[in-house]
């Protein structure tokens, strides 16, 4: 290993602000808002606050997905949340979600409203209330919530640890990108031995497992995510790349990565979604998009 840059933690952590990784401006050791700030509430039962990050993107491509099976109760308002410039440390934001990350979700379809956060909780609460894409025999629903809380505990070392390091951090550290590039390999074998003996994850049927896995590991598995395909060799897992595609075909898949996007190409930005018809009508080549 080349020689790395030596570092002796203190005594006592200090917050230093001025760390001059990608995020630096909205991490916070502290948690609660920052600033007053309700939240927008359209005219749909379910609001969702969120971006189309991976784990927003996970929740919009299962709300298409109920609306394409034809639960009109799955209408939603997505409305944007603009991380990097703090809209999760809202007062409003805060009161849905107390752990500031997007997505979070706001059910006003009853009495009371409900609130959801973790997009794990809200994937599992969207299958319960509407009946679909979770397994009702106990087996492939056991499968099911397994590969569900895999993926949430694997991504963050693809997200936290190989793409903070990879992609954000200010320097390259050989150490961290080696440690985490060796995980995220790992966990890219685990997907494609899976997806060897199963046409999804949970078995015959697409289900929230899917749904959950596909936005970070089905767009690592296209190249799509921190430029790193070529890095991690990611053709070389097969089975990984025909689920990738077969899941990447899907209407509503398609249809839930352009809401509440914000970069790439503006015909794939809905920055929010009200009515089923902005799909055609506001997306980023349509209207006027202000940054
Ligand atoms: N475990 C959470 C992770 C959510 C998460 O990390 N969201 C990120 C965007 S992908 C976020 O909101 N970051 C803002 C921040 O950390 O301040 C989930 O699955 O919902």
């Amino acid at each position: 290993m080349t020689d790395q840059p030596t570092y002796e933690p203190p005594k006592i952590w200090t917050w230093n602000k001025e760390n001059g990784g990608r995020f630096a401006s909205i991490n916070r050791p502290i948690a609660g808002p920052t600033h007053e700030k309700e939240l927008p509430i359209g005219r749909h039962p379910l609001q969702l606050y969120s971006l189309a990050t991976p784990n927003g993107v996970k929740v919009t491509v299962m709300l298409e997905e109920l609306l394409a099976l034809g639960h009109t109760g799955a209408e939603y308002d997505a409305w944007l949340i603009r991380i990097n410039e703090g809209d999760q440390f809202g007062s409003g934001f805060v009161d849905v979600n107390p752990n500031s990350k997007i997505p979070a979700l706001m059910d006003r379809s009853g009495p009371e409203p409900v609130r959801v956060f973790e997009s794990g909780a809200i994937l599992f609460y969207l299958a319960e209330k509407f009946g679909a894409f979770l397994p009702a025999a106990a087996k492939a629903r056991t499968e099911c919530l397994s590969w569900l809380f895999w993926q949430m505990g694997s991504a963050p070392y693809l997200g936290g640890g190989f793409g903070h390091f990879y992609a954000y951090a200010p320097t390259k550290i050989e150490y961290a990108i080696d440690r985490f590039a060796m995980e995220v390999k790992r966990q890219l074998d685990v997907l494609d031995r899976r997806l060897a003996e199963t046409p999804y994850l949970a078995g015959d049927e697409y289900t929230i497992a899917d749904i959950a896995v596909w936005p970070w590991y089905g767009q690592l598995a296209k190249g799509e995510t921190y430029g790193a395909g070529e890095f991690l060799q990611v053709q070389a897992y097969k089975n990984l790349q025909r689920w990738t595609a077969l899941i990447g075909e899907r209407p509503a898949v398609q249809r839930g990565r352009m809401v509440n996007r914000v970069f790439g190409d503006p015909a794939g930005q809905l920055r929010e979604r009200h009515e089923a018809s902005d799909f055609q009508t506001k997306t980023g080549d349509k209207i006027d998009v202000e940054k």
